[in-house]
């Protein structure tokens, strides 16, 4: 049993630490050394603390014989750790007065750190906040990715539109990761299947080497730290020196440039054949280097393989790692020699599968000639595994192998002893719709986990001012133990309180103006209601049903200007993937919008719109706390869960929302008169879709609707091109898929009461108090004591 307290660091013993570092691992004296190597050196000095509890951890879970968790994702946004370290440790006082005293601003420091964008969006995030989690809970794991070179693209705007860069976290130094050439697997691609003696052998055409880096996340307290491993690709014969000899330079580095294609970005373009084939590849390389090293760690301990599922809980973070399933049944029948039955039994008991999404076009399918020319057993195995499963079942509507297609989200439901959905609606939605038929043959296989996020990152670090005064009214208890919150609750009814809470609010407000202003140049008013709507940007997200929206406030401001308007700031941030050309529309018509409306002299100090560059992780940090207003404004069925909208309920914003995804959870906890709801419900979305002209008949119910996409059709906004936005007014007024004008008039009539609730101070910060004071359940340590107890049977080894 670990009995672990967190480590008693002074002042100047860290100091002394940051010294050291920068002078002996970095080889410059203090009065030579610039920002980066600052950065480098505090980090160093902090994460020897959280290698010590690393080391602690790992030498328990050994002892132990422990069972691990293993959580296989090809996204792991982490975003900057150095902060997460410092809080963690309880070490913000010393970090920030040791850098004082070596004439450093704490600041300045920890913002030299690369955000690593190792992921897309909520998904990636998750499973940070995961390992975050599982760390805090004392439970051993280890995260399974890649070390993309390039994480997302870095986004600016050129006139408006998106401009994608390639991002480079790797070129600044990078604190946190141990490379481990040790951890060396050979991973094969292509090749023959030979059937000897009633034995099959898979001979690969090609190999890859993989190398294991790394970075140890630290729980709160540092009580236990857990393992992030990302694979890297090298290649196995990295120099061709006959080539070299004869002179052809650029055929003796081929190898090593082709094998390292496969770490080299995440989210390859997919709309090749090319770009299709590394996506696979780069999921298998993920999965076959985690599970050799997961069997190479078992049998270090265990002797038995029929005892793995005892001792090993995959979790497959979406469908990307699916193909886990064969090539772990692969290695115990073709390798191990188990009967097929067993391995499949074996493999299902270790498995299990969250599902992220009922989107058609995000559930992965591969075409059998790519994947079997990739895989070649894998596809076999996949049919096995089909045929066994479909046996007893004469149906085969929801089968994993039709069209000539190997579907993922059906191989890995029929893999896994657990299936999970990641909110109350998204999980019972899965049972009616994608899985309806496996579900009626596996009744007890889904289960639901609604998501959760962790409350150090998203609370404690991100807005100090807040929990600041959360830790002087009920103690610091909350910060593992989200759901005391509460306590707060009788302190919102005392006005002083709620004044406080109010200028905490405030004070972040003028902290992100001015940095708004520092960084965009546009000056905007504190004490507006900021109305944000930060994600990746998609049509069901609809950030066209906002702008669209705002622009008909506009319209109306413009019509009385002297009427007592709420002032708003509206802002946004989100990337739209390089190949979605609508979304990218969005993003221009937004930039556009912001160009006419903040250039208005009769409405720009009531109402501005901004769209902030390059969203990540760092910037979700600064703007979250500022937030009054959080859109989670989806086509209800549509978002699986969202977490930003915990996010925001946690630092005291109010949600405008649509019954989607964890927006029901949050609305019954918060309570639904502290949250603005409008639209239709996911059955209404199903029923709305089959009236003709349904986006007609909401435009001609709804004058303001019809006067918004006027402007938007007939050049307002792009008078330089006038029928820039036609298809976009197009889109919404005729098959509007997403529901844009029939849930128009319903979002208008919430948004003015958010604007009548603004208006009314005392109200208003009761109601975004009560969010935060109500938020509890969605830590994401809750979450992961569902997974621990109700999908993976693992338990914490930490005393209490
Ligand atoms: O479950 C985490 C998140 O995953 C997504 O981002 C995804 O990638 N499918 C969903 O869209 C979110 O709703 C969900 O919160």
């Amino acid at each position: 049993m670990n009995i672990a307290t967190p480590p008693q660091v002074s002042t100047n013993t860290l100091r002394d630490a940051i010294v050291r570092h920068l002078c002996y691992s970095f080889g410059r004296e203090p009065d030579f050394a610039g920002l980066e190597d600052w950065r480098m050196a505090l980090s160093y000095a902090i994460r020897d603390h959280i290698a010590d509890s690393w080391f602690r951890a790992a030498g328990t879970a050994r002892r132990e014989g422990a069972k691990r968790v293993y959580y296989l994702s090809m996204e792991f946004l982490i975003g900057r750790l150095l902060e997460d370290g410092i809080v963690n440790l309880g070490l913000v006082d010393q970090a920030r007065e040791a850098l004082a005293a070596l004439g450093q601003d704490y600041d300045t420091v920890l913002a030299d750190e690369p955000d690593a964008a190792l992921g897309n969006g909520g998904l990636g995030r998750l499973a940070a906040c995961f390992l975050e989690s599982l760390s805090t809970l004392g439970c051993p794991a280890y995260g399974y990715g890649i070390r993309y070179e390039h994480g997302l693209f870095r986004q600016s705007f050129q006139g408006g539109r998106q401009i994608e860069a390639p991002e480079t976290w790797l070129l600044q130094r990078h604190a946190w990761e141990f490379e481990r050439p040790e951890a060396l697997f050979r991973i094969g691609f292509g090749g023959e299947i030979e059937e000897t003696g009633g034995k099959v052998l898979w001979h690969p055409a090609e190999h890859v080497d993989a190398e294991a880096y790394d970075t140890p996340i630290v729980g709160w307290q540092g009580k236990w730290a857990n393992t992030l491993r990302l694979w890297s690709a090298k290649a196995s014969d990295p120099f061709d020196l006959p080539a070299f000899n004869r002179g052809d330079f650029a055929a003796a580095a081929q190898p090593e440039a082709l094998a390292r294609t496969i770490s080299r970005v995440l989210y390859p373009d997919d709309t090749t054949e090319q770009g299709r084939e590394l996506r696979l590849k780069q999921e298998f390389f993920l999965v076959a280097a985690a599970l050799r090293d997961i069997l190479a760690r078992f049998d270090k301990e265990h002797s038995d393989i029929r005892k793995l599922p005892e001792k090993v809980a995959i979790q497959l973070n979406d469908t990307h790692p699916a193909v886990a399933g064969p090539e772990l049944v692969r290695i115990l029948h073709d390798e191990r020699s188990l009967p097929f039955e067993e391995a499949m039994e074996i493999a299902r008991g270790c498995l299990s599968y969250t599902n992220h999404t009922l989107l058609p076009e995000a559930l992965e399918s591969w075409g059998e000639d790519l994947f079997g020319g990739l895989l070649p057993r894998h596809l076999q195995i996949a049919d096995l595994i089909d045929n066994a499963h479909y046996e007893a079942n004469p149906s085969r509507t929801q089968s994993m192998r039709a069209d000539h297609q190997v579907k993922m989200g059906q191989l890995s439901f029929v893999m896994a002893h657990k299936v999970n959905g990641v909110s109350a609606l998204h999980t019972e939605l899965m049972k009616e719709t994608v899985f309806s038929e496996l579900h009626r043959l596996h009744p007890e296989r889904i289960v639901n986990q609604t998501n959760g996020v962790t409350p150090r990152r998203w609370l404690l670090a991100c807005n100090p001012r807040l929990s600041g005064l959360i830790t002087e009214t009920i103690g610091d208890g909350w910060v593992a133990d989200l759901e005391r919150l509460r306590e707060l609750e009788p302190a919102i009814e005392d006005a002083a309180w709620r004044e406080r809470f109010d200028a905490a609010k405030r004070a972040n407000k003028v902290d992100l103006s001015n940095w708004m202003a520092a960084e965009q140049g546009v000056s905007v008013n504190p004490d507006a209601m900021f109305d944000v709507q930060i994600k990746r940007m998609h049509e069901y997200k609809r950030q066209h049903l906002n702008i669209l929206e705002t622009i008909a406030l506009w319209q109306e401001m413009k019509d009385a200007p002297n009427a007592d308007w709420t002032p708003r700031v509206v802002l946004f941030a989100g990337k739209a993937a390089p190949g979605y050309a609508f979304a990218k529309d969005i993003i221009r018509l937004i930039n556009d919008v912001a160009a006419v409306l903040n250039a208005d002299p009769e409405t720009g100090d009531k109402l501005q719109v901004l769209f902030l560059p390059n969203y990540n992780v760092t910037l979700a940090e600064r703007l979250i706390p500022a937030a009054d207003l959080s859109e989670q404004i989806s086509t209800a069925g549509k978002e699986a869960s969202g977490t930003g909208n915990m996010k925001f309920a946690l630092n005291g914003a109010m949600t405008i929302g649509t019954l989607d995804g964890a927006n029901v959870e949050i609305r019954e906890h918060v309570g639904a008169e502290n949250f603005f709801l409008f639209g239709m419900t996911a059955s209404d979305v199903t029923e709305r879709r089959k009236v003709e002209s349904h986006a007609a008949k909401a435009i001609e119910a709804d004058p303001r609707l019809a006067r918004a996409l006027q402007a938007v059709r007939g050049g307002t906004f792009s008078p330089d091109e006038v029928d820039r936005y036609t298809h976009v007014a197009d889109n919404i007024a005729g098959a509007d898929y997403f529901l844009v004008a029939s849930d128009f008039t319903e979002y208008w009539r919430a948004s003015r009461e958010a604007d009548a609730a603004f208006r009314d101070p005392a109200t208003w910060i009761r109601k975004a108090a009560l969010n935060t004071a109500r938020s509890g359940w969605f830590s994401s340590d809750r979450t992961i004591r569902g997974y621990m107890q109700d999908i993976w049977a693992a338990r914490s080894y930490l005393s209490d």
